[in-house]
């Protein structure tokens, strides 16, 4: 299990909003380990297992994998990791992830929530396509993951902004800009 003082930030944001780029930097600053649910569920397809191949499919097509899945590989890593303080990037992508992790693991401390116009994160997925070999870096499923975005993740960001534990960072200047307030959030988070 996980030691008591454990707190856990998740990051979101739409697809290329810059989630993954800013926990790097993170990573460089604060004593943390950051856990890619995507990253998680692309090792899970690339070991051939009969759940990857279930996610490979979905995942080409925008969609949610089930919660039961990414939950598992979460939790499973958070505890080999033997660290407390975790950055969960790109989940809860629903409510029910949102409530089904904090009530089988714990609260959240916070949220940071990446802000992004669609055509930027459009340009910059695309853009990312053309080496990433990533499945879902073509025109026709960023679409698609714009939708899943919009109708089942916005939702979450609304629940944590009622709560007080969203942070809203517009992600539209340069990395190291966005970063700036992302370190901002953070310290006030701390204190
Ligand atoms: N870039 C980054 N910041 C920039 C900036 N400020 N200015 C200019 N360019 C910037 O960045 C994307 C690209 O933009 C990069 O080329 C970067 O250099 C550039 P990145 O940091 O990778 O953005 P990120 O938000 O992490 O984008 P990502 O593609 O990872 O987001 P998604 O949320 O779409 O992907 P994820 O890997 O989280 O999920 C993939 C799929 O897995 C989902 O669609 C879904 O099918 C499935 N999934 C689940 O079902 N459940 C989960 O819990 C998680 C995933
Ligand atoms: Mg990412």
């Amino acid at each position: 299990s996980l030691p008591a003082d454990t707190q856990i930030i998740f990051v979101l944001g739409g697809p290329g909003s810059g989630k993954g780029t800013q926990c790097d930097k993170i990573k460089r600053d604060y004593e943390c380990v950051h856990l890619s649910a995507g990253d998680l569920l692309r090792a899970e397809v690339k070991s051939g297992s009969v759940v990857g191949k279930k996610c490979e499919e979905l995942m080409k097509e925008g969609k949610l994998v089930p919660v039961a899945v990414t939950l598992n590989l979460l939790k499973k890593a958070m505890i080999e990791s033997g660290g407390k303080f975790f950055l969960i990037d790109g989940f809860p992508r629903a409510l029910d992830q949102a409530e089904q992790f904090e009530s089988s693991i714990m609260p959240c401390k916070a949220v940071l929530f990446f802000d992004c116009p669609e055509e930027e994160m459009e340009k910059r997925l695309l853009k990312r396509g053309e080496t990433s070999g990533r499945s879902d870096d073509n025109a026709e499923t960023i679409r698609k993951r714009f939708r899943t975005f919009l109708e089942q993740s916005l939702p979450v960001k609304d629940k944590y902004l009622a709560q007080g534990k969203c942070h809203v960072i517009s992600a539209v200047s340069t990395p190291d800009e966005v970063y700036e307030h992302v370190k901002r959030a953070l310290d006030g988070i701390a204190a």
